[in-house]
């Protein structure tokens, strides 16, 4: 498979500084070779630049960034699309508002090729506020509202060539939720599979009936992944942790099926921040999981240590 490697170090959607160099962690890591490793052709396009931001202000004082986001967002619909006429786009992050840029940018593509698009979106948040309901003010917690076609992005995000349906995005690991958002995802149709829900029922039960319904259907399928989806003690390099988070088994698990049904065609890899990490270790493990994502198995796995 042709794996492309492409940068988006944008940080402006986070509360903090620092998701910048999410990218330049990813690759010291050794995603690449990894990839090769796997017998996978690697081509690293290097960092997205965004054009200059334009001026822009919206009645809602606590939003942040909002000409600079919207600059990522331009850029990355432009890349996403492009890029995945072959291969699959692998897009470093960066803050999760990215995937308001990539996700369209690839649902567009699904489109023009006739088929559906599918998201798994693993999160310990549903990051769907829109400019009108964000109270932080950090456009990270945006993306999802905006790519199924929520309104209160009008005149400012770009208009969406192909909105995702709803019914077709599947939360997972959701453990920090707005009152806001958890109106407008139970009168959208998301579909929201909670911490709670993942104890009761397990992860593997949860994603093989995702799964079915993404193959039943020839979906293409995105998996957008943002670092605090796992528990802060494997993956301490992001800025809002949320305790309770999934444990290393569950998430490689997840990336397992996720190889094995052969569905995933793009990936994101959101929210690293090599500022607070621990001597690379959040890094580490998300190219080890990117790694069973694209065909590595326990057998042949060399045993690593997380440990301090
Ligand atoms: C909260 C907000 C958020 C991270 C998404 C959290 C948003 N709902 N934070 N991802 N890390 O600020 O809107
Ligand atoms: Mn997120
Ligand atoms: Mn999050
Ligand atoms: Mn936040």
């Amino acid at each position: 498979m042709l794996c492309k490697l492409i940068g988006a170090p944008v940080q402006e959607g986070a509360g903090r500084m620092g998701c910048d160099m999410g990218p330049s962690a990813l690759r010291t890591a050794g995603l690449g070779p990894a990839l090769q490793e796997l017998d996978h052709v690697v081509i690293d396009l290097g960092n997205i630049q965004p054009a200059k931001p334009r001026e822009m202000t919206h009645p809602n004082e606590a939003v942040k960034q909002l000409p600079e986001i919207v600059a990522w967002i331009e850029a990355l619909q432009e890349v996403a699309y492009r890029e995945s006429l072959d291969g699959m786009p692998i897009f470093m992050g960066g803050d999760h508002a990215m995937a308001a840029g990539t996700i369209p940018g690839l649902a567009k593509r699904a489109a023009q090729r006739g088929r559906p698009f599918f998201v798994l979106w693993l999160d310990a948040h549903s990051d769907f506020h829109t400019l009108e309901t964000t109270q932080s003010g950090n456009l990270h917690g945006t993306p999802v509202a905006y790519f199924i076609g929520r309104s209160g992005f009008e005149g400012h995000f770009p208009v969406l060539d192909a909105p995702v349906a709803p019914s077709n995005v599947c939360m997972l690991g959701i453990r920090s939720i707005d009152s806001a958002e958890r109106i407008a995802l139970r009168a959208d149709g998301v579909t929201v599979h909670d911490m709670r829900t993942i104890d009761e029922h397990g992860v593997g039960a949860l994603l093989s009936k995702f799964l079915a319904r993404v193959q039943a259907e020839n979906g293409l399928l995105h998996v957008s992944l943002d670092v605090d989806f796992l528990d802060p003690e494997i993956a301490p390099a992001v800025g809002t942790t949320v305790p309770g988070g999934a444990s290393f088994r569950e998430a490689h698990l997840i990336m397992e099926m996720l190889h094995d049904s052969g569905l995933v065609t793009s990936l994101d890899l959101a929210e690293l921040n090599p500022f607070l990490d621990v001597r690379g270790r959040t890094a580490t493990l998300l190219v080890d999981l990117v790694a069973s994502l694209m065909g590595r198995s326990i057998m042949d796995r060399p045993t690593r240590s997380y440990g301090k």
